[in-house]
Formats: C-alpha cells, sequence, structure tokens
C-alpha cells in the first residue's frame, strides 16, 4: 500500500492532565515512528513524502481565524514571557458564555479548545500542518491517479477537531480534509467512517448541516467516555445534514462480535446513501490493551477490519487517528493494511 507520511511531526510532544498532574501525553512522537516500523518492515508498503499544505483548503473547513491562532500561538506564548513548556487554556466557554473570541491570549486558548488533555507546545504547528498535508496528499492520490486506497500516517490525529477548536490531541481536522479533497476532486458524495474507539465529536461537527458528506461513527457510549458531550446515537444532522449523521455508540467492554455488527451497519448505511469514495478514521485504541480505552478487539481482529472495508470497493483514504498501546500498535495497523490488500 502507498503510505503517505514525514518526520515533521516529531516536535509535537505535549502533556495531558492526568487527575492533578500534567504528563506526557499518551499521543507521543514514538506512535508515529512504530508505525512507520511495522509498515516498513513489509515490501509491500512503499513511502512517500506530503506535498505542501493546501491552506486554503483547510480554512473551507476551519475558521481561519482559529487556524491563524494555532499557527501563531506558540509565538504569542514565547513573546509574552511565559517560560512554561506548554500553552494551555485553565477557563472554556461553558454552558451559556456565548460571547465573542477574547482578546487575550489565554482566553483565546479556551475559546479555541475543548479539553485540558492537549497543548501547544514550540514543534505543534509544524505537526499540525504537515499532519494535514499528509490526509490531503493520500487523498490526492487516490483522486487524482485512481490508486485505490492510501494510508495516511497522521500525527498528531484529527477526528476531534471542530471547526473551532482543538482537544483530544486533535488540532486540525485530517479526515475531514481528506474527504474535502475527494468531494472538490469530483466524488459527489463522500463516507467517513470513523472506527476510532472515541466519536469523532470534530469530523462530526464539520459536516454536520451537509449531505454531500456522510459520518458515521462507532465508539464509545459519550454516556461513559471521551469526548462526553457529544456521540449519541440521537445525533442525526441538521438542516441539509438531517439522515446523514450516524452514531453507533457501544458500552465499555464491548468485543469484537459486537463491534463487527455495528461496522457492518455503518458499512451498509453509507453504501445505501450511495458514497462514491470513502475515508476511515482508523484508531486501533479498540484494542483490548490499549491504556486508555475500555474495548476488547485483539490483534487478530485487524486483518479482518481491513478486509470489511476493502469489500465495499471503493476509492478509499485510511486516515490514522488513535492507539496507544505501544507494544501492539505496529501489529495492528500493519494488520488492518494486510487485510484491506488481502493478505491474512
Ligand atoms: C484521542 B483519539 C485525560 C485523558 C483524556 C482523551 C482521549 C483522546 C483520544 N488524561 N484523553 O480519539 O484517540
Ligand atoms: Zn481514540
Amino acid at each position: 500500500m502507498l503510505i503517505v507520511a514525514d518526520n515533521a511531526h516529531l516536535g509535537h510532544h505535549c502533556l495531558e492532565l492526568d487527575g492533578s498532574k500534567l504528563m506526557p501525553s499518551w499521543e507521543g512522537p514514538e506512535r508515529a515512528t512504530i508505525v512507520q516500523d511495522a509498515l516498513s518492515a513489509s515490501e509491500r508498503h512503499e513511502f512517500l513524502a506530503p506535498n505542501q499544505l493546501d491552506r486554503a483548503l483547510v480554512d473551507e473547513l476551519h475558521d481561519p481565524a482559529y487556524v491563524a491562532f494555532l499557527e501563531t500561538t506558540w509565538t504569542r506564548w514565547v513573546a509574552e514571557g511565559h517560560d512554561s513548556e506548554a500553552a494551555m487554556a485553565f477557563c472554556w466557554p461553558a454552558r451559556r458564555f456565548d460571547g465573542p473570541a477574547p482578546s487575550d491570549l489565554i482566553g483565546q486558548l479556551g475559546y479555541y479548545s475543548f479539553a485540558a488533555d492537549c497543548s501547544v507546545v514550540a514543534g505543534t504547528w509544524t505537526a499540525v500542518a504537515s499532519s494535514a498535508a499528509i490526509a490531503q496528499t493520500a487523498a490526492a492520490r487516490v483522486a487524482d491517479t485512481g490508486a485505490g486506497v492510501c494510508f495516511a500516517l497522521c500525527r498528531p490525529p484529527g477526528h476531534h477537531a471542530s471547526v473551532d477548536q482543538f482537544g483530544g490531541y486533535c488540532y486540525l481536522n485530517n479526515a475531514a480534509l481528506a474527504a474535502q479533497v475527494l468531494r472538490e476532486s469530483g466524488h459527489t458524495r463522500v463516507g467517513i467512517l470513523d472506527i476510532d474507539y472515541h466519536h469523532g465529536n470534530g469530523t462530526q461537527d464539520i459536516f454536520y448541516e451537509r449531505s454531500d458528506v456522510m459520518f458515521a461513527s462507532l465508539h464509545a457510549d459519550p454516556r461513559q467516555e471521551f469526548p462526553f458531550f457529544l456521540g449519541h446515537a440521537s445525533e442525526q444532522g441538521r438542516g441539509a445534514g438531517v439522515g446523514s449523521n450516524l452514531n453507533l455508540p457501544m458500552p465499555h467492554g464491548t468485543e469484537f462480535a459486537e463491534w463487527l455488527t455495528a461496522l457492518d451497519q455503518a458499512l451498509a448505511w453509507l453504501g445505501d446513501g450511495g458514497i462514491e469514495a470513502l475515508v476511515v478514521s482508523v484508531g486501533v485504541d479498540t484494542f483490548v490493551d490499549d491504556p486508555i480505552s475500555q474495548f476488547r478487539l485483539a490483534t487478530t481482529d485487524y486483518p479482518v477490519i481491513g478486509s470489511r472495508l476493502a469489500a465495499a470497493n471503493l476509492p478509499t483514504v485510511l486516515v490514522l487517528e488513535g492507539g496507544y498501546a505501544h507494544e501492539a500498535l505496529g501489529q495492528n495497523v500493519l494488520g488492518l493494511i494486510d487485510g484491506f490488500e488481502g493478505e491474512i
């Protein structure tokens, strides 16, 4: 499989609030290295560097003021004399806090984020821009060259990033960008299937009022799990988007058999919608030993998932999202890709 990857992410290693302490994030640079090493051990995978970021396309999906904020946060943080290694908010616009963006940097950090599990560090923008460019490049390969499938080795992940908020280790929405590239290259309707353990609240938010990009997500029930405030089955779209959003929340402890039934349901729903191309938010944090997740999938399940995705028989962009069990991460991603290619 063609894999789009690079090393521009290495300077992004942030902190997350764990209990009352700031700890190195579960989402660290070693994740991409682990996946890259596992894929390069097999001769069937070929690596390609990303093209430069198409900033105009980013500004179509995200608020341009938010994108400009992300790009300049670290410089502003340093210029204001902060000496901590991460720029973070401590106050967020909760219920009925409906005012405009403040001018203060810490106020803006709250305005443009929804969680304290990630922050902005010196290498964040470089990594975020590269991760988005990787997704765009992978989608362009599928759209322009007729490559049937391409894997975007994105880090940081993207599916929690909404129109104008970062959180859940995500800053720009890589899967959404891939879908938009496919739309603009002539695929009339595109489906996004999110199989990460966590609900893709950002992707849902970006396309919630659109019918040309359908969004289906399998995830832990938000009543029990991050991102807590979105991802319920009742959320089906708004305005023109009514009927184009499908959430399939499942409880902690969900086993593969039950999960696979939901996968087939989501694929059938996307197929009935007449999609012409597919973007998959590939999280492997559904793995039984994932340190922050509570589903029970095994390493041997990922090739089965890959073959199910391939059976949809659509131009497909696979976009990496979560997966934090370092010892199994490489094998789980490799298994999904090999399963997609019929190598099981
Ligand atoms: C990102 B992706 C607090 C932990 C909060 C949030 C999970 C983000 C998952 N210490 N973690 O969907 O894999
Ligand atoms: Zn996740």
